[in-house]
């Protein structure tokens, strides 16, 4: 268990003294006595590897050097009988490099043991786990002792930021492991390529990519998987995936393989008769630019901001070349237009989660790109076909400020008072020609940054045009 070991080093030197504090994630049960499969917290794997539900972890930081305490479920026949193997205590500290590993019901009792002398305490106070064990812990293992009242003098950190910054950078291993992922998301997406043919459903066409996915090792999905074909490509996260193939429409797919808990994420677009329209080839051509603008900016150079401008730029291009807008370019920018049709980011960091941790910002300014952050770069056109006429509202817009205000007051709120302030501005019709009405086009591909070129991990996915007319005949 190397990787969390180097993981717990590194964050060790962070701390200097002090102590950790973290909780695996539990059994979630989906109906009645049936289980979800269970699936690691990210934060917990990180630091530990352990594999198993309803475990704790504290990390003894003493001069940079960290060691680890597991409390983890039991052995026990009768249960291992029902529900599967148990590494048990002794499974911890032989095989996770547990210095001294208990009993996951030991962790209230023990715990003040372990902390006792120190007082720098780093934990996660989002955790539901922390409200039901620590808050109550730091009371009894550092207390301050004044007659009458009981309070601790412990000093409460912020785990996640700590955690979230060193998993922003993924070291080669990680890499190694991302790579895989991507190697294996690849066939997976040629094989629903390969066996799409008409009449079929895109649950047919689902279960041939999955089946790839398990074959060659993941160990599950990186995320429910998107089989959009035709006017279902225009919702984002469609995957209900039980409808009719469109024959003469496209099939978005969006999804990906998980390999040793770290996620894949790709999308392709591509006919489901093997040939694209002239319309459709119109819109797949702009989109494919605008990626590639997106991908060749993943360098030190750039912020995700920067990234997110060149590809809004280039798509407002299209826009307006595919008559979908009323205005020029710079209009659509500045209004927004585009986002009638390119509604969300180009890219998010890729990791353990799909959505991996890390900010986009430092210091409230956007953050430069370093070598071993990996993003997805993903933009798309999409012409909803319940949209022939659109009022396009002539009024300056900041999407900065959109988005703040969305993370503050939630979507629902925000939305709202989106289309309240919109409300009262001069607006222009315009009609979307008929003919791309309902075509949905996302291409997405997970990109290293490094001190040279960009490296695209998933780039063995057919994506021009020929490649993908090449494949699905
Ligand atoms: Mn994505």
């Amino acid at each position: 268990m190397e990787l969390s070991k180097l993981n717990r080093d590194n964050i060790a030197k962070k701390i200097g003294n002090g102590a950790v504090l973290l909780h695996g994630g539990n059994t979630v049960y989906r109906n009645n006595d049936v289980a979800y499969d269970f699936r690691q917290d990210s934060n917990f794997h990180y630091l530990t590897e352990w594999p198993e539900p309803s475990a704790h972890a504290i990390i003894i930081v003493q001069d940079n050097k960290a060691a680890l305490y597991l409390f983890v479920q039991g052995r026990n026949e009768e249960m291992e009988t029902w529900e599967g193997k148990r590494l048990g205590p002794e499974g911890a500290k032989q095989q996770f490099g547990a210095e001294e590993a208990f009993l996951y019901e030991e962790y209230e009792s023990l715990a003040p043991k372990l902390l006792s002398g120190i007082e720098d305490i780093y934990c996660d106070y989002t955790n539901a786990a922390f409200e039901k064990y620590d808050k109550k812990l730091i009371n009894t293992a550092i207390p301050y002792d004044q007659r009458g009242s009981s309070f601790s003098k412990a000093t409460l950190n912020s785990l996640s930021p700590l955690l979230s910054e060193l998993r922003l950078i993924k070291n080669p291993e990680e890499l190694e492991n991302l790579k895989r992922a991507c190697d294996i998301t690849v066939e997976g997406h040629k094989s629903a390529m390969e066996i799409t043919k008409k009449d079929m459903y895109e649950y047919q066409i689902e279960a041939e990519m999955e089946k790839t996915f398990y074959d060659l090792g993941a160990e599950r999905l990186g995320y429910p998987s998107i089989v959009a074909s035709g006017d279902n490509a225009c919702i984002l996260h469609y995957s209900t995936n039980r409808e009719k193939v469109d024959n003469n429409g496209l099939i978005l797919i969006d999804a990906a393989a998980e390999f040793k808990m770290y996620s894949s994420d790709v999308t392709r677009t591509f006919p489901v008769n093997g040939k694209f329209t002239k319309v459709q080839q119109d819109v797949y051509t702009e989109v494919l630019k605008a990626q590639e603008i997106g991908i060749k900016n993943v360098t030190t150079k750039k912020t995700m901001s920067d990234i997110h401008t060149s590809t809004v730029a280039s798509i407002s291009q299209s826009l307006v070349d595919l008559g979908l807008v009323p205005m020029g370019v710079e209009e659509t920018i500045s209004m927004m237009h585009y986002f009638e049709f390119f509604m969300h980011g180009t890219g998010h960091w890729l990791g353990l989660d799909v959505h991996d941790a890390g900010t986009t910002e430092e210091k409230n300014k956007p953050r430069k790109l370093k070598p071993g952050m990996v993003t997805t770069i993903e933009p798309g056109i999409y012409i909803r076909p319940n949209k022939p006429e659109i009022e396009f509202k002539l009024l300056e817009r900041d999407p900065k400020k959109i988005r703040e205000r969305r993370k503050s007051l939630g979507m629902e709120k925000a939305t709202k008072l989106e289309s309240e302030e919109m409300k009262d501005a001069k607006s222009i019709k315009h009609k979307i020609p008929k003919d791309l009405l309902g075509i949905g086009i996302r291409i997405e591909d997970d990109i290293v940054c490094t001190e040279n070129d960009p490296i695209n991990l998933t780039i063995g996915a057919p994506k021009t045009i020929d490649d993908v007319e090449a494949i699905c005949s």
